[in-house]
């Protein structure tokens, strides 16, 4: 980046959230991908970073606090403050009760009301009144996630150039999903007016603009690969594929020091879980398929234990609370029904695991298994094979995650919704030979050491700034599945 330019970045929610309880102030760690990946990149990077702040106003001392957090890490946190209203309808109405469910597949779960239209529209015109406050014409101002389609066009009306990357941490649906959007139209001129958007897939990015295709008129393709460029009313915009990743090295080094007498599962095989409470992880479909798996193959009980951590979730939505009570139910009635007095198999933690911890878990742990229904990449999956310092353990991996398009060949492949079939994954995978796992793992290991979240951060924003980059990863997703699936 040159030395005058300021990165700007703009998220729904900053890396911390501050709450009152028992009249104090209390900085709280935000959950999830987008944060984890976002605070690697920027560490030690001339950054701002812009996003609500979990509260409706911010005192003076509320932004004191925020502003040392930021230092901490080496960025500047600059909170936006949104009403209850807004967070209401523009954060878990629009965002997360239209965006979220139908871009993962499960549109029953929308509610399209037009009050969440209209709020997000306010708030993403708040948002570019912000910016117009703190930037200028040099600065690079990289924005995030499905809460901010319409960002650049209310820039535009404010009559700000400013230079705009977007980066969409979901999958993108097809056309069939997505064109039950009622505003589908202002969504997608509103992002043709980034000059470049990153999706994680090139089924992301095809299915974005096959819906271009359907639904907006005079859109034309100049180039395609690595990066397509197209030229809607006048200005060019750049669509490319940069799948996300992780601070390798770190997770590395600090597994390297993980001590496994501090692993509380020692003597067990050890299956390990680690999702936010949501129901796009298919969590009630990984217990039924271990309860399966104990059936079918009594020969595990005893040895094995499936230990499943569930960090809860800042959104506040009812569809969240019923999952926790069915999953609470449906765990409760597995260690019920298969449990002894001596052995439980599933071990259930319903809250974030501290870091140190969670590394151990990764380090230790025998298998990691990924269920996702549906996700836009799954840096659990990485951050696992990261902490494999010993090239041990194996990977279940759901077809529907953006992983599985880098790691298809090497991880065990499963279809979420066949419960029989992930339960004789399950079983596959413990009984293969270690030298196998071990070679799966390795060729793992060296492909997210190279693809990690530096290669991420500096391919997106070098594309911004005009450069051409080859060194893109091999995505697999046109490999036919029933080639994959034999293979572990
Ligand atoms: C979105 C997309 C995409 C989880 N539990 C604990 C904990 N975590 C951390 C993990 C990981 C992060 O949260 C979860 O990231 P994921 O990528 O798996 O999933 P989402 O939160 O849904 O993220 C996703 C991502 O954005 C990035 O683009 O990959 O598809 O949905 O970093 O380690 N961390 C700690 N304790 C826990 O209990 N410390």
């Amino acid at each position: 980046m040159r030395d005058n330019t300021n990165l700007i970045v703009v998220s729904a929610i900053l890396p911390i959230h501050i709450k009152k309880e028992n009249g104090k102030y209390q900085v709280h760690i935000s959950p999830g991908g987008l944060v984890t990946a976002l605070k690697q990149v920027l560490h030690k990077r001339k950054a701002i970073w812009i996003g609500w702040a979990g509260s409706e106003k911010i005192t003076p001392k509320m932004k004191n606090l925020i502003y040392e957090e930021g230092k901490k890490e080496g960025f500047l946190l600059y909170p936006v403050s949104l009403t209850n209203k807004e967070v209401e309808d523009f954060f878990n109405g629009f965002s997360n009760s239209i965006i979220w469910p139908m871009f993962h597949t499960f549109q029953y779960y929308c509610r399209f009301e037009p009050e969440y239209w209209k709020a997000y529209r306010e708030v993403n015109k708040k948002f570019a009144r912000y910016l117009k406050s703190i930037s200028t014409e040099e600065d690079l101002i990289w924005v995030h996630d499905y809460h901010f389609f319409l960002l650049p066009e209310y820039l535009e009306k404010l009559g700000l150039k400013r230079k705009t990357a977007f980066f969409l941490h979901i999958p993108f649906p097809n056309p069939e999903l997505f064109f039950k959007i009622p505003w589908r139209v202002e969504i997608l001129r509103g992002l043709l007016k980034y000059d470049l958007i990153g999706f994680h897939t090139f089924v992301d990015r095809k299915n974005f603009l096959d819906c271009i295709d359907g639904l907006v008129k005079d859109v034309n393709i100049l180039s395609t690969d690595p990066i397509t460029e197209i030229v809607y009313n006048g200005k060019k915009v750049k669509v490319g594929v940069f799948p996300i990743s992780i601070d390798f090295q770190t997770y590395q080094s600090l597994a390297k020091k993980s001590k496994k007498e501090e692993f509380p599962f020692k003597d067990k095989i050890v299956i390990l879980g680690v999702d936010r409470l949501d129901y796009t992880k298919g969590l009630i479909h990984k217990v039924k398929a271990y309860k399966r798996f104990l059936e079918k193959y009594p020969r595990f009980h005893k040895k094995t234990v499936l230990v499943q951590a569930i960090a809860p979730n800042i959104k506040k939505i009812p569809e969240y609370d019923q999952l926790k009570i069915e999953l609470e139910h449906i765990i409760s009635e597995t260690n019920g029904i298969l449990g002894t007095p001596d052995w439980t198999p599933i071990y259930y933690f319903p809250r974030r695991l501290p870091f140190e911890k969670l590394i151990n878990y990764y380090r230790f742990s025998d298998v990691c298994w990924i269920n996702s229904i549906k996700d836009g990449m799954n840096l659990v999956a990485k951050e696992y094979i990261a902490s494999q310092v010993e090239d041990k353990g194996a990977l279940i991996l759901s077809e529907f995650t953006g992983a599985a398009a880098e790691l298809r060949d090497f991880a065990c492949l499963v279809n979420p919704y066949d419960i029989e079939g992930c339960a004789d994954a399950l079983y596959r995978v413990l009984s293969k030979d270690s030298e196998e796992k071990r070679y799966k793992m390795k060729k793992m290991r060296k492909h997210i050491k190279h693809y990690d979240i530096s290669w991420w951060g500096n391919t997106i924003l070098e594309t911004a700034f005009g450069k051409k980059i080859q060194d893109f990863p091999e995505l697999k997703e046109d490999i036919p599945l029933h080639e994959l699936l034999k293979s572990f």
